[in-house]
């Protein structure tokens, strides 16, 4: 094993299937050459539920990959896989050719071929690869397949500011498509899990008393929106997609939707073995959650139920004020429907009445600040994503104007209306589109162009 190799598989072993996900700052390594292998794989969420799908490396998630921004990394991506697969780096400033969409202009990966993909990442902070293919009804394609990993790009966090870091992704499994309250079809789920594992069958999150622990959460969810609380602990939210918030705040619970991160501190002040999971009791029961057991802690592990979901981007955000003037920003106005196509056929998504690939191609010059107003006249809520670019939130639901909130990522309520900016400094194709799996398989795409 020549020492490149060795060290490549010592940094691909850093993470097990299924493990608790934790790696001091320290002992973090940053390689500048990693192999992704995408192959068969079998799930064991559960000596009882197993799920035959992909994987990256053997394990779900993939391995932990840790960059340094602006230090050159190389990218070789195997598909073992009987299907082509492409890998989307969520949240990074990649040209169109290696950003990971077709509709963009990266080539799929054939069955027994491999790509190599060279790049300098950027921006900092928590981000994630994943398989950005087409599921249709097939839920076990696509991001329902769980085909997803963690990828983190130094600097990020102060390292003061903690002393254990943990990361857990969600994600649902199996189901069928079920018809949902306003008539559409949606997907209903047997297994919920963190780190490919249903609630008591993974390794506990093992914590001492006295430590901050820094809790980077990634919902993989190919479409639930999901709400995570520590029974006994609140948490201090300091980043939403990896991007340091203006206003850090402690709340009760998380809600992360799909393709969302949240990173929260959690101070271990109140020793026993707890239950970190779901706060709603039927996705709880389905699996999602992990125990968090103190050190000399014993018992069976506790869960309190909270009254409410609560969240709200809001608060996270600066204090509105004044724009300056002279900050030219171009609007693009982009409304979110669905049309039902009769008995028997799927209802088709769309942005300002059309459907991809009919969507409109908005223009955008290089430089210029662009404020996207997403109306959604639907009854579903929707993960609206930006690739290439990282934008900010100024408006949710009749807020007043919020200020340096950055994320690639907004959940958009059924019925409200939310505005971004972002400056289009990216050139290259672009592609927004609904995080939601069967959403965007249905339309609910379209690509910026710049002139
Ligand atoms: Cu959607």
């Amino acid at each position: 094993m020549s020492m490149l190799t060795r060290r490549r598989f010592t940094q691909l072993s850093a993470m097990t299937a299924g493990s608790v996900l934790t790696a001091r700052r320290a002992m973090g390594t940053t390689a500048s050459d990693t192999t992704l292998e995408i192959a068969p794989y079998t799930l064991e969420a559960s000596p009882k539920h197993r799920f035959r799908t992909l994987a990256f490396n053997g394990q779900i998630p993939g391995p932990l990959l840790r960059m340094r921004q602006g230090q050159e990394q190389s990218i070789t991506v195997r598909n073992l896989a009987n299907e082509p697969e492409i890998v989307h780096y969520h949240g990074l400033y990649l040209p169109p050719d290696i950003d990971g969409a077709m509709e963009e202009g990266t080539p799929m990966i054939p069955p027994g071929a491999e790509a190599h993909y060279t790049f300098k990442p950027d921006p900092p902070g928590f981000r994630w690869y994943h398989t950005h293919t087409f599921a249709g009804q097939d839920l076990t394609k696509a991001m329902f397949s769980g085909l997803h990993g963690f990828l983190f790009i130094e600097p990020g966090e102060d390292p003061g500011r903690y002393d254990r870091e943990v990361f857990l992704g969600l994600h649902d499994w199996g189901g069928h498509f079920e018809s949902s309250s306003d008539g559409n079809m949606s997907p209903a789920y047997d297994v919920s899990t963190i780190n490919g594992k249903m609630l008591g069958f993974g390794e506990p999150v093992r914590v001492k008393q006295g430590e901050r622990v820094l809790l980077h959460v990634l919902n993989s969810s190919a479409t639930d929106v999901h709400w995570i609380a520590l029974a006994g602990h609140s948490l201090r939210v300091i980043e939403l997609d990896g991007n340091p918030v203006p206003q850090p705040q402690t709340v009760p619970m998380l809600r992360v939707a799909p393709a969302e991160r949240v990173c929260a501190i959690v101070e271990m002040k109140n020793p026993g073995v707890w239950v970190l999971g779901e706060v709603r009791k039927h996705v709880q029961a389905a699996g999602m959650g992990i125990v968090v057991e103190y050190a000399g802690a014993t018992g069976k592990p506790v869960w309190t139920q909270p009254e409410d979901l609560v969240w709200n981007y809001r608060q996270f955000a600066a204090p509105g004020e004044a724009r300056m003037s002279g900050d030219e920003v171009s609007r693009i106005n982009l409304a979110f429907d669905s049309k039902f196509q009769g008995h028997g056929n799927e209802e088709l998504w769309r942005i300002n009445g059309k459907s991809y690939p009919q969507t409109e191609e908005p223009i955008l010059t290089a430089g210029q600040r662009y404020r996207l107003v997403m109306k959604n006249l639907s009854m579903d809520d929707h993960p609206v994503h930006l690739h290439r670019h990282t934008f900010e939130v100024r408006q949710v639901d009749r807020s007043p104007e919020l200020h340096g909130l950055l994320k690639d990522v907004l959940l958009v309520p059924a019925g409200t209306t939310a505005e971004v900016e972002f400056v289009a400094d990216h050139p290259g194709r672009t592609l927004f589109h609904c995080h939601q799996q069967d959403h965007m398989d249905r339309g609910f795409m379209m690509v910026f162009r710049y002139a």
